[in-house]
């Protein structure tokens, strides 16, 4: 059955693999499955035929055979549960990666994305350099918690999984802020997921759609 996903037609990241798509391009090239990505305007983004696929209007979203999917951890779950090889079968490992999931999209994610938010939304106001600091300090928090969590372990809890996807993509849109540069933990941790052969072929697939789009 042909899966499909939604994607930016021009991803404001420029082909850095920041868009919430490349978690799910991610997931299905660790799993082996096919799938097409249909590009979407920005002016497109609120019309009705995308808001069928998305109430909220974003991107990614999933098709496959009769089900449709929003929500980029949702995506990737299903997929996880769909084919093997991103959840453990133990059931104990898989609600611990499951809870890894929801630890980064919940947790770990919401001050990196404020960190965006003031970078575009605060702008030119007096009071921009403080909430920067202010976001900085919340994001060390986590990312200090986190790093003592994984102390030498390779992946989140044992073998690699959907959760080592969802983590590192998040962790990753830190990229250029310095912070990471502070955890060498997280950054061997990211380097060792960008080096797997999975997320080598989502990165290069985002990117063609960019130079292509451009
Ligand atoms: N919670 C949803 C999910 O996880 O799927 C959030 C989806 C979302 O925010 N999608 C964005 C979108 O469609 C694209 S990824 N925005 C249009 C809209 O809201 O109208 C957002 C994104 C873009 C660029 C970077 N970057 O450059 O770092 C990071 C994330």
């Amino acid at each position: 059955m042909t899966i499909t996903i939604t994607v930016f037609e021009r991803a404001f990241d420029k082909g850095r693999g920041l868009a919430r798509d490349m978690r799910v391009r991610w997931a299905l090239e660790e799993v082996g499955e096919p799938y097409e990505a249909r590009l979407v305007p920005w002016e497109e983004f609120k019309a009705e035929a995308h808001l069928a696929r998305n109430p909220f209007g974003q991107i990614p979203t999933y098709e496959e055979g009769n089900l449709t999917l929003f929500e980029s951890g949702a995506i990737v779950l299903h997929i996880a549960e769909r084919f093997p090889g991103l959840l453990p079968i133990d059931a104990d490992a898989r609600a611990r990666a499951i809870m890894w999931m929801f630890a980064a999209l919940s947790t770990v994610e919401p001050p990196i994305v404020d960190r965006d938010v003031v970078g575009y939304a605060e702008a030119g106001k007096i009071w921009q350099s403080e909430r920067f600091a202010m976001v900085d300090e919340r994001i060390r928090k986590r990312l200090t918690q986190l790093s003592a969590r994984m102390g030498d372990g390779e992946w989140l809890d044992g073998a690699f999984s959907a959760a080592d996807i969802i983590m590192v993509h998040v962790l990753r849109r830190l990229e250029g802020s310095g912070l990471l540069e502070e955890f060498p933990t997280l950054a061997a941790y990211i380097a060792r997921a960008e080096a797997r052969p999975a997320y080598k072929r989502a990165f290069a697939a985002q990117l063609k759609v960019w130079e292509e789009n451009k």
